[in-house]
């Protein structure tokens, strides 16, 4: 009886929910299989995922991030590749208006079946796509089955017709097929990551069914934003099976539990998809704001499709209210380039950002997460997505928009010159407007940026006669140029998106010459690319410092992932096979750190000696670029993360570990920066400040290395403005130095305010490899704060000056944070580290490795 009633039950449930307006079917994780088409063998495949990842589970490719893997992992990007999948529908499962398949993400050559009719041809990893399905449909089993054609089968035909080789310098293949395929650039190489062409699912595939009506999207404009009044225009996509007289509703979800309604709008609708613009207002609005500026507020905003009065579909989004500019036009100086957010300039702080793993499925919600969480505590308010990698998913801009860090979006295009037949120019127009329609809500979008160097490319980096391009083929090229960059894209942000800042490329100046540094942005490759000294940083600053870096490796918690200790020798076959610069690379690093510093003693040494080294090069840059605004309003360094574990000019590496430079950011980033520069024959010192106002105190003091005071100096009660720069004290080299050997004085400047110590700076007066270190004595003490979990503090005091004490654990996992690391010690200075573990302070105690500058060098 019992079983009788629960099984009533359940079919009524079934039949309610089938009443239901609309239902998902996921249609991802297990259950799919995938085959190699000339094998014929199915395998278990996970959904959203790739090939690698799928034969990599199967044990049948060795993993191609270890040793010289990925060299044999090659042959995959030339075999078509099958998933299938298999479920069932019940017959009234089938009763829905519109049963549509969603799929977010095709990578790339795809042709889908549904129980054997080919249902879409899909051809660009960025587009997604809803078809039609429901006449394919049956009561019963079901077969979803989608072909991955060979990107390298595919468009070598291409290659063979054009006769043109395309300058893609960082495709790594043999012939460059990159420029095809609407595809991640970096998936054919990158000079920080493999080769490694990709096929798959990479995002989530669905279901969708419904009836009657459905939003299919809504566009939150904002037409004109102060804090007086919002005027916002909603347009709202809908797409009807049964047509008739309908109504809009626009609601704003208040904090406090109503909904109060912005607007009704009654529509007729037709078959189809139509669209409805519906103006409304908010008065008074919470702003949004940037990290720094203030909170990150955001209203739910609701769209509602009624059907007499009833609701039968919802659509909400989370919108902050603000007003973005990006100033970029001529002044007295050159040509500006800053941002300005609800009328306010901003000084922009933060990076370039690449995908975090060649295989994209692997970025988790979790990965996200912890990367924003990086970014905000490195005091970051920008992030740009750099052209050669992916739109980033929802995830990614939502976080953004919940941690104030505007994004600098590029169209995916990086580097090279591209085809510009109609069928290529099509695909582009189409992945344009899916990904600005998806991204345009999002407040933290800041700009829209055509693609990454490939205007300063044209004209200096030697293609024509590189490539050997005829004077037509050279036209030819350049007029696609125009046409992909200077037209079609410009035309589907103003259509999509009108009003937000769109600019061809990125930099508008090259680095070459002087001049250049007055006009917008720049990308300053003179330190690294052009073997200039650190020191280049000081006098060579942009308007807006879009890209600079330095290479480093990761720590050797990293490097044993790929590297076994037979390999420790940056010359070795795996070394070399991580580094994608190998023209330049290892070679430079050791240039650079012989230039600054003594011999390594050994390859940990090395490594830790090669962070050090990028992290000071970076700090040397970011001061100036800091000290240097208001002209000079934005540093974004190259860059943030890894692709995979090796070499790069990254901060944070490929497992989220922070390099010496991410520590370094933090501090150098930080909203009070005091800053000291020798600058023709003075000592300066800079106070620069993003919100902070109000009265502080700068206390300067030289020492020599063992902490005896030479020379002192409090300047008091000085008046910090926001979002300004200050030189507050110069001095002759000389007047502090006093005849003393400027390799043996450390220096340093410190804010007070409301007598507690505050941001310090220290400044050594030669480069480390002249200091005569000694070995530092350090107290090192572990203890468990009384009212935290999961934190430990370690206490070090050193007799003597400690350059770049260097903290880690033995086998620790990435998630184990040390708060602060290759810090210096002063002598007779105390200071305490958080370290977050759930370690007892005993077992921490005896697992803490130390080590400082003096004690990697070989001497
Ligand atoms: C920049 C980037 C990348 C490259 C980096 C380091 O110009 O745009 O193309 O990885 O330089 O060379």
């Amino acid at each position: 009886m019992k079983y009788i009633l629960l099984s009533a039950w359940l079919c009524l449930a079934v039949f309610m929910n089938l009443q239901a307006q609309d239902h998902t079917v996921n249609l991802m994780g297990s259950g799919w299989e995938f085959s190699r088409t000339d094998e014929g063998v199915w395998r278990p495949a996970t959904v959203p995922g790739t090939v690698h990842t799928d034969l990599l589970a199967q044990h049948l490719i060795p993993d191609p991030f270890i040793g010289t893997n990925e060299k044999v992992v090659q042959w995959v990007d030339k075999k078509d590749w099958e998933y299938r999948k298999k479920w069932k529908l019940k017959k009234q499962e089938l009763n829905f208006d519109v049963m549509a398949l969603e799929f977010k993400g095709l990578d790339t050559y795809a042709d889908v079946y549904l129980n054997n009719h080919l249902v879409l041809q899909s051809s660009n990893m960025f587009v997604s796509h809803v078809v039609n399905v429901k006449e394919w449909l049956v009561a019963g089993d079901n077969e979803l089955r989608i072909l991955f054609k060979s990107p390298i089968k595919t468009d070598m035909p291409k290659f063979l017709q054009d006769q043109v080789i395309y300058p893609a310098g960082n495709d790594a293949s043999d012939i460059p097929l990159s420029v095809y395929a609407r595809k991640a650039p970096y998936h054919y190489g990158w000079d920080w990551g493999p080769r490694l062409v990709t096929s798959g699912i990479w995002r989530p595939v669905y279901l969708h069914s419904w009836n009657r009506a459905t939003i299919r999207d809504v566009y939150w404009q904002q037409l004109k934003v102060d804090s007086t009044r919002a005027e916002m225009q909603a347009e709202v996509t809908v797409e009807a099976a049964v047509p008739g007289e309908y109504t809009l509703q626009l609601q704003k979800k208040s904090a406090r539990g109503g909904e109060p309604s912005l607007a009704l709008f009654p529509v007729t609708l037709q078959a189809g998809t139509q669209v409805f613009k519906i103006p409304f207002a908010i008065e008074k609005p919470v702003l949004w704001w940037p990290a720094g500026m203030g909170d990150q507020y955001r209203y739910e905003l609701v769209a509602n499709l009624l059907l007499s009065k009833k609701k039968i579909d919802t659509h909400s989004d989370k919108i902050g209210i603000r007003a973005i500019e990006i100033v970029n036009k001529p002044d007295s100086l050159g040509e500006s380039f800053y941002v300005k957010v609800n009328g306010r300039p901003v000084f922009m702080k933060g990076a370039n950002y690449i995908p975090q793993d060649n295989f994209l499925p692997r970025v988790t919600a979790d990965k996200q997460e912890q990367l924003f969480h990086d970014m905000t505590a490195s005091h970051f308010n920008m992030v740009r997505v750099w052209g050669g990698g992916v739109y980033e998913d929802d995830k990614f801009y939502d976080l953004a928009d919940q941690k104030g860090i505007l994004v600098w979006q590029d169209f995916m295009f990086a580097c090279t010159l591209y085809p510009s037949d109609t069928a290529f120019l099509e695909n582009v127009k189409q992945e344009a407007a899916d990904n600005i329609r998806r991204l345009r809500n999002h407040a933290s979008l800041a700009l829209w940026c055509g693609n990454n160097e490939i205007a300063v490319a044209i004209k200096n980096w030697g293609w024509q006669s590189g490539y050997a391009y005829t004077n037509k083929q050279w036209d030819s090229l350049q007029q696609g140029y125009d046409l992909l960059f200077r037209t079609i894209l410009p035309q589907q942000v103003a259509t999509y998106q009108p009003g937000v800042f769109y600019f061809h490329s990125s930099p508008i100046s090259n680095w070459g010459k002087p001049e250049e540094f007055t006009r917008g942005d720049n990308h300053y490759w003179g330190v690294w690319h052009g073997m200039e000294w650190f020191e280049a940083f000081n006098t060579h600053i942009p308007r807006f410092m879009s890209e600079y870096g330095f290479q480093s490796f990761p720590g050797m918690e990293t490097i044993r992932t790929f590297a076994t200790k037979d390999d420790y020798d940056i010359f070795s076959n795996v070394m070399q096979a991580h580094q994608k610069s190998p023209a330049k690379g290892n070679t430079a690093i050791k240039t650079y750190m012989l230039h600054y510093y003594r011999e390594p003693k050994d390859f940990p040494a090395f490594v830790y000696l090669s962070q050090v080294l990028q992290a000071e090069g970076m700090k040397v840059a970011i001061e100036a670029h800091r000290r240097a605004m208001p002209y000079c309003m934005g540093t974004l360094y190259w860059q943030l993360n890894d692709c995979w574990p090796g070499p790069s000019w990254s901060g944070r590496d490929y497992n989220g570990r922070w390099k010496a430079l991410q520590y370094y950011v933090k501090e150098a980033f930080k909203p009070r920066l005091v800053s000291n520069v020798i600058e023709n024959g003075q000592l300066n010192t800079w106070v620069v400040t993003d919100e902070y106002q109000g009265k502080a105190d700068l206390v300067m003091s030289a020492m020599d290395l063992n902490g005896k005071t030479i020379w002192q100096k409090e300047l008091k009660d000085i008046q910090l403005n926001s979002n300004a720069s200050v030189k507050l004290h110069a001095i002759d080299t000389a007047a502090i130095l006093q005849g003393r050997n400027p390799a043996m004085v450390i220096f340093y400047a410190q804010l007070r305010i409301d007598n507690k110590d505050l941001e310090r700076n220290i400044f050594y007066f030669a480069p480390a490899k002249e200091m005569k270190l000694e070995v530092p004595h350090l107290e090192v003490v572990t203890s468990k704060p009384a009212k935290e979990n999961g934190v430990v503090y370690i206490r070090l005091k050193s007799d003597k000056l400690a350059r770049n004490v260097y903290l880690s654990l033995d086998n620790a996992p990435a998630a184990t944070h040390f708060e602060e690391n290759y810090f210096d010690l002063l002598p007779g200075e105390t200071r305490t580290i958080r370290l977050q573990t759930t370690q007892l302070p005993e077992i921490v105690q005896q697992a803490l490795k130390i080590t400082t500058l003096e004690a990697s060098y070989k001497h």
